[in-house]
């Protein structure tokens, strides 16, 4: 049996938070440190931990959380502004639970995509 996350304690409603959409295979609910107005992290109910452990088989599932994205950002009102999805993986991403989720943020300008830049191409 696959141990379980904090993010799939969320899911089950074994753990709180505000869960603003939920399906038989995904879950979204706000973050609990938004950078934005608007930051809700979606989620499979099915447990993959990184990017690096997606399968075939989860291409519907992976698919459907860009579905529920958009409807997020259209029900959330940043759908005309624009806004960003992101995915983290791993240790260099920051990536700090292990239970992949797709960040959805906006509700303000974010700048450009890395607020960052370490690497100095030359
Ligand atoms: P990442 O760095 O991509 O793994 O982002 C993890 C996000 O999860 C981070 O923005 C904060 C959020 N987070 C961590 N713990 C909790 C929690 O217990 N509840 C909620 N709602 N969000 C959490």
């Amino acid at each position: 049996m696959t141990k379980d996350t904090l993010f799939s304690r969320i899911a089950k409603g074994e753990l709180p938070a505000d869960i603003v959409f939920q399906d038989d295979r995904v879950t979204a609910f706000r973050d609990i440190h938004p950078q934005a107005p608007t930051h809700i992290l979606i989620i499979p109910n099915k447990i993959i931990p990184t990017v690096n452990d997606v399968t075939e088989s989860d291409e519907a599932t992976l698919g459907h959380m860009f579905v529920v994205a958009r409807d997020l950002a259209r029900s959330e009102g940043v759908a005309d502004d624009g806004y960003r999805l992101l995915v983290n993986c791993g240790d260099h991403a920051n990536q700090e639970v292990l239970h992949l989720h797709m960040h959805l943020v906006g509700g303000a300008p974010l700048g450009r995509m890395l607020s960052q830049r370490t690497h100095n191409p030359t």
